[in-house]
């Protein structure tokens, strides 16, 4: 009774007074849809996650009972069309909402990033009709989780090395090999895992729990993405039949793809992160008074803050014209590369000034701040590194490939 007080107490205190800001009438390039969108995402999380996400990452656990409310604002598979159970969105509006969830959680964005652009993009892009209807359905419900394993042990940065590996033994392939890093993996219900064939080609298998041999179990550790379950997939001889191969598409470009709309995604959701350090901390600025006045009135909080709310802002232009771009079908790759690494590097650096602005308060969990940052410190490795956008950057503007 006493800790149950006590919880209701807290979850008082941690009332969410979010506010989102918009330098530059942003607000005035949104659709109504769009605006619709984010004022239902928002609610929710302010609602439903925002009391209860200091707990979970103290947890280090993923709060599964969220699924069906972030199934119920289009959190997964926003673009996916409505006829496979999306949302029929467009890109911005799935921006909008990878924003929104990222503004209270890293890992609260990754689940539905990793679900929609991951597990679901994959499947409708590359799945034949059959597997589209079986998957897609119930993955925009939340009914099935998805993962998606990429990178392994000794193949991160350099997927194209991957060593897992399928044989064709007749009537179904036998998959052999082990992931690392992955997120969703400890609940998922289905992977798409990309593995070799015996040419060495990549293709990408779905991959079901109770398949004989496939296991998934839980990374532990980790200081950073505490409310997201990440986890290992382990292949020891599984049987998977021939329908769950994905036929459109083979070698290294199909998971780079996927990579693309998921790192659009993160471009999208790191802005929130940073509203929300600089939303925390402005609001602490006018509050907190030392030396006779608020830290605000000193003009090194001033330039802090200015500093803050000047990159927040040149995010959301870049990140607002990328939108218009992959709506068009326009957008590359190392544009979409450019906003991450632009955006992720951007938003920690506001966490960490955040956090000093704070003092003492700023490494407590009553605010949101340390937990931002230690999350970012997994957005700005994941999706490809930051020194790997910088190389795709260099990439496209010599003609050079770094990478060979
Ligand atoms: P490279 O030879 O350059 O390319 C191989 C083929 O792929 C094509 N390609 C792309 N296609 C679509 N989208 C892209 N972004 C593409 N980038 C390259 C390329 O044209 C080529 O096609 P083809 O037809 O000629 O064969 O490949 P490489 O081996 O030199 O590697 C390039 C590099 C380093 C840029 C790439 O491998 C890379 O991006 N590495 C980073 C790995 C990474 O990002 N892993 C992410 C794992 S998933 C994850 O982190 C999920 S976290 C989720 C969460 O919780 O939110
Ligand atoms: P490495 O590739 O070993 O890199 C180590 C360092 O070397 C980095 O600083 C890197 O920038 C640098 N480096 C590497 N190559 C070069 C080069 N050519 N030039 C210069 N520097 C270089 N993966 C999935 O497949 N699915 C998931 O769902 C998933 N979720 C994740 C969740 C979390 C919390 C984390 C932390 C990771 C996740 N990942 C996932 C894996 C993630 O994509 C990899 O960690 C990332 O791609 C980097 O690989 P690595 O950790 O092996 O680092």
């Amino acid at each position: 009774m006493v800790a149950y007080i006590c919880r209701l107490i807290i979850n008082a205190m941690r009332t969410d007074l979010y506010q989102g800001h918009d330098y530059y009438m942003m607000d005035e390039l949104l659709t109504d849809e769009h605006k619709l969108v984010r004022d239902a995402a928002r609610a929710w999380v302010k609602k439903e996650v925002s009391p209860i996400i200091e707990e979970a990452a103290e947890k280090c656990q993923f709060p599964k009972h969220l699924l069906p409310g972030l199934a119920s604002i289009g959190a997964f598979g926003p673009y996916i069309p409505e006829e496979y159970g999306g949302a029929g969105l467009d890109h911005i509006s799935y921006g909008i909402i990878m924003q929104e969830l990222e503004r209270c959680d890293s890992g609260l964005r990754s689940t539905a990033s990793v679900q929609s652009s991951l597990v679901m993009y994959p499947i409708f892009k590359y799945g034949s009709e059959e597997q589209r209807m079986k998957y897609l359905p119930k993955l925009a419900s939340g009914e099935w989780m998805g993962c998606f394993g990429l990178t392994e042990p000794d193949h991160g940065s350099n997927p194209g090395g991957m060593v897992t590996n399928f044989k064709d033994m007749g009537d179904h392939y036998l998959l052999n090999g082990a992931k690392m890093w992955i997120s969703n993996a400890p609940f998922a219900q289905v992977a798409v895992v990309w593995a070799k064939n015996e040419e060495g080609r990549i293709h990408g298998l779905v991959v079901e729990r109770g398949m004989e041999g496939f296991s998934t179990p839980t990374m532990h550790g980790k200081w950073s993405l505490r409310a997201s379950d990440t986890g290992e997939l382990i292949f020891d001889n599984v049987k998977v039949p021939k329908e769950n191969l994905l036929p459109g598409r083979s070698g290294l470009g199909a998971p780079l793809s996927c990579l693309d709309s998921a790192r659009f995604g993160i471009a999208w959701g790191a802005i929130g992160a940073a509203l929300d350090c600089y939303d925390t901390a402005l609001r602490y600025s006018k509050e907190r008074i030392q030396f006779g006045k608020p830290i605000g009135a000193f003009q090194l909080q001033q330039k802090k803050l200015a500093e803050m709310i000047t990159e927040i802002t040149k995010a959301q232009l870049l990140t607002f014209r990328l939108g218009q771009l992959r709506n068009e079908g326009k957008a590359t790759s190392a544009q979409i590369s450019m906003a991450k690494r632009n955006n992720v590097d951007m938003a920690i650096n506001i966490a960490r000034e955040a956090r000093q602005m704070l003092g003492g308060m700023g490494i407590t969990n009553e605010y949101p701040l340390m937990r931002h940052s230690m999350n970012l410190e997994s957005v700005i490795t994941y999706e490809g590194t930051h020194d790997i956008h910088l190389l795709i950057t260099g990439m496209d503007v010599t003609g050079f490939d770094a990478f060979k």
